[in-house]
């Protein structure tokens, strides 16, 4: 038996701060356009893929940046891309700043089927950076200052003949991030990121951030039996240079497709959502296997605590 579905991973090279909505959502479109020519059924963008990633800049009245936010989706600027989505039959999966009728700013994602409809939102649950200006550093990473926390965790969602699941950028280091979905049978977890090359706490963890990326993505794959998206915008984006390496993981853990650019550039794969079972019916037969009973301190508690 096998349940294919292909999906493209749409990395996205920088957007400068004076790029607009509308240039990019042309971006998207051709990308779009490359994902029907590659017979994608899904097409996946970045984190925050409608702007610059503007938490690189402290302003002080949280108001003047407003407008890196989307108070509606779809928007008369974002409806061209949903409109040539349902035109082609491709979903996708999208991530921008959301701001709500009633104030709250969050790092959202949202997942539109083949037909045009939003079948899920997710909202960025691990936040990392810092909340207060640093004028120390060479550019800030003020996203705690952007965003709140989500308080929905992480949903998986029937779609795409699937179970699919997303988080975002940071959420990926995390592998309470993967768990969490995998116990709801999670088959494919959809994840886009920016990550600046130079870390700035410790520049010692400059050069393995694509080993990172990947250490992460493949051994949540591979520990939750579940195909594994990861979609960077890449590139040097207002002077800060990100990482590229946007990868399709399989359940083996194993990369099928990785981006060799750090520019626009589709790469996509043919997943078989079926070959989740090899890993979640055997090895990782959680049912069988797993120990909660022990596991408690994860839930019951955040920091170290040394006895
Ligand atoms: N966007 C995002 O979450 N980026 C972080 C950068 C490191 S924390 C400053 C990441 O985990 O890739």
């Amino acid at each position: 038996m096998s349940r294919i579905v292909t999906v493209g991973a749409a990395q996205m090279g920088p957007i400068q701060k004076d790029h607009t909505r509308k240039e990019v959502i042309e971006r998207l479109i051709t990308l779009l356009r490359q994902g029907h020519q590659a017979g994608c059924d899904l097409v996946v963008f970045p984190e925050l893929a409608l702007t610059t990633f503007f938490p690189r800049w402290f302003i002080d009245d949280i108001t003047q940046a407003d407008h890196w936010y989307e108070t509606e989706m779809p928007s008369p600027v974002t409806q061209p891309l949903f409109d040539e989505a349902k035109k082609l039959k491709i979903g996708f999966c999208l991530g921008y700043a959301e701001l709500t009728t009633d104030g709250h700013r969050f790092n959202t994602q949202i997942l539109v089927e083949r037909d045009g409809s939003i079948v899920a939102k997710y909202r960025k649950v691990h936040i990392p950076g810092h909340e207060h200006n640093e004028p120390d550093r060479p550019f800030q990473h003020a996203e705690r200052y952007y965003f709140e926390p989500s308080m929905e965790g992480f949903g998986v969602w029937k779609a795409f003949d699937g179970r699919i699941g997303m988080m975002i950028c940071n959420d990926r280091r995390w592998p309470e991030s993967y768990r969490v979905m995998g116990l709801q049978g999670v088959e494919m977890i959809l994840c886009g990121y920016n990550t600046p090359i130079h870390y700035v706490p410790d520049p010692s963890q400059d050069i393995l951030q694509g080993f990172h990326n990947s250490l992460v993505m493949q051994s949540g794959a591979y520990q939750n039996g579940s195909w594994v998206i990861g979609v960077a915008k890449g590139g040097v984006e207002e002077g800060v240079d990100s990482l590229g390496q946007s990868m399709i993981v399989a359940p083996s853990g194993q990369i099928v497709a990785q981006a060799f650019t750090t520019g626009d550039e589709l790469i996509s794969a043919r997943c078989d959502l079926d070959w989740c079972a090899k890993y979640t019916g055997t090895l990782f037969d959680f049912e069988r296997y797993r120990r909660p009973e022990v596991y408690g301190r994860i839930t019951s508690q955040r920091g170290v605590v040394i006895d």
